[in-house]
């Protein structure tokens, strides 16, 4: 993560004063900042004021929507490219009847406390469901600071859950998003660059040393996020882990200094008409891309940026479909103009006729 291009010389000089040590209240922080935050130039709005959420990962279990979110806090960790100031501890588990209904907070579902093998840095979550349990995914660096990916299990969606003694074995980096497909089969997309150390991972080795930037490497395919099937137990993964492929429209895949199309960080898997729709961030560039392919596992050929820029650094998303209606749940930074001080938010996702995501646009011009 890190907090250069998008913000103003304010934001910016906001955001580097971060000094506070104590978690601040977003309904405080809602008032304070109420002149300047114009509602109407948003194009939805905050899904939860009392606390900062981000990264949500929305699911439809038992006829109600449950929202698996970060729960962002000022820690008062001073801001970096690795995403330092990035500090979360807990988990709180969401839920509303419909799309436009109350938001309910269930308190806390897991705490980096309960988490034996976890150091720091508890970033976005994800969950599914089978026979009978919950599964809650969730990236931490460990106590030798390399981020790994844990696995949690509930009776109820809403927790409290409590975390496997060891990460997934063979897993790496952050952001898992765990998709099951109509047969049953459930397959876990994750990585991110940069802060989420996947330009430090080669041949399932990690160098600390590992590039910091892609910047060395304009020329060659770009890092790719990783796809690795679940066995049964949801716990393991069943296999090697592979490559998600993108292609270009030549059929050639998207290349390192392709800023605007390739992927960063933030994966997400939905099935639509037959097609697996893999989605994700652009990072540094801001967008939300779209890659159409006929299998889990890809390629994926590229079909363009479904969601602009959002106010902050970046956004992470989920689609999920609801009664029928397809939604994407994001994050901006509304209620605190700070990037590390998120809120979740959701609005309708339309796919056009030919397949491809109608564009959105979550600033209003
Ligand atoms: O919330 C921490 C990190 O920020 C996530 O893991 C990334 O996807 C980005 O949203």
């Amino acid at each position: 993560m890190r907090n250069i291009k998008k913000l103003s010389g304010l934001a910016l000089v906001m955001a580097l004063a971060v000094t506070s040590s104590c978690q601040q209240n977003a309904k405080k922080n809602t008032s304070e900042t109420a002149d300047t935050s114009k509602k109407s130039k948003y194009l939805s709005q905050p899904l939860i004021s009392e606390i900062y959420t981000a990264d949500p990962s929305a699911h439809v279990f038992n006829g109600k929507i449950y929202i698996y979110p970060s729960h962002d806090i000022d820690a008062g960790v001073p801001e970096n490219d690795n995403g330092d100031h990035f500090a979360m501890n807990d988990y709180h588990i969401l839920s509303m009847d419909s799309i436009n209904g109350k938001v309910t907070d269930h308190g806390v579902g897991l705490s980096i406390k309960d988490i034996p093998w976890a150091g720091r840095q508890l970033w976005a979550p994800d969950a599914a469901f089978k026979d009978g349990t919950y599964y809650l995914y969730f990236p931490v660096k460990d106590k030798q600071d390399v981020f790994r990916i844990g696995v949690a299990t509930a009776k109820d969606p809403a927790g409290p859950f409590k975390a496997e003694p060891k990460p997934i074995e063979g897993s790496f980096s952050i952001d898992p998003a765990v998709f099951t497909d109509t047969d049953g089969s459930s397959y876990m997309y994750f990585g991110g660059i940069w802060g989420g150390q996947l330009q430090r991972w080669n041949n399932g080795k990690y160098d600390a040393n590992g590039s910091k930037t892609d910047s060395q490497k304009e020329n060659e395919p770009a890092l790719t996020a990783k796809i690795a099937k679940l066995n049964k137990d949801m716990l393991t993964f069943d296999g090697a882990v592979k490559d998600v492929v993108i292609l270009d429209q030549n059929g050639k895949p998207l290349l390192t200094k392709d800023h605007d199309r390739r992927f960063f960080e933030g994966a997400w898997m939905h099935k639509y008409n037959g097609k697996y729709y893999f989605t994700y961030s652009t990072g540094d560039t801001h967008f939300l891309a779209s890659a159409i392919g006929d299998s889990p596992f890809g390629p994926f050929k590229y079909q363009g940026t479904f969601m602009n820029p959002v106010q902050g650094w970046t956004t992470h998303h989920s689609i999920v479909e609801v009664k029928g209606k397809w939604y994407i749940f994001y994050h901006d930074t509304q209620l605190s103009n700070k990037t590390h001080l998120r809120n979740i938010k959701v609005t309708a996702l339309t796919h056009n006729p030919d397949g491809t995501i109608a564009l959105i646009e979550p600033m209003k011009k």
